[in-house]
């Protein structure tokens, strides 16, 4: 069912707790953790606890939860402080773009020149 926990996602046994992460914010719907290979001084990634393959799906089918994403990645710039120079929310959609793990997530990056156009 559209939602549910799946078996073989990485981030669905880090919600479970079956893989060990380093959880800096949590709500009923969201957890957010430092990404295991950071890209930025501030790199955290917030994700539904429930399992969506990406953002656009996330939004479509639970559009309450997608925003409890946003507003998680805006409390995690804030705690991060690294709201007043900038940061960027980026949510890589499809493997041309990037995307490795198929459970919706955004990266939370900063703490350092955050380049536009992005590679
Ligand atoms: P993406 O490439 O957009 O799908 O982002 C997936 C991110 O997940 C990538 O930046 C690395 C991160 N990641 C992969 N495996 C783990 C893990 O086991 N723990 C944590 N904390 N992050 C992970």
């Amino acid at each position: 069912m559209a939602g549910e926990p799946q078996a073989d996602c990485l981030f669905c046994k880090i919600v479970a707790g079956d893989i060990p992460a380093t959880v800096v914010r949590e709500t009923a719907t969201t957890l957010a953790f430092r990404d295991v290979n950071p890209q930025a001084p501030s790199h955290v990634l917030v994700i539904p606890k429930a399992h969506y393959p990406d953002a656009a799906a996330l939004a479509a089918a639970e559009p309450a939860v997608a925003a409890d994403v946003l507003r998680e990645a805006g409390q995690v710039a804030a705690d991060e402080k690294v709201e007043d120079d900038g940061y960027r929310i980026v949510f890589n959609t499809g493997a041309g773009a990037g995307q490795t793990v198929f459970h919706a997530h955004a990266h939370v990056l900063g703490g350092r020149g955050l380049q536009w156009p992005p590679g």
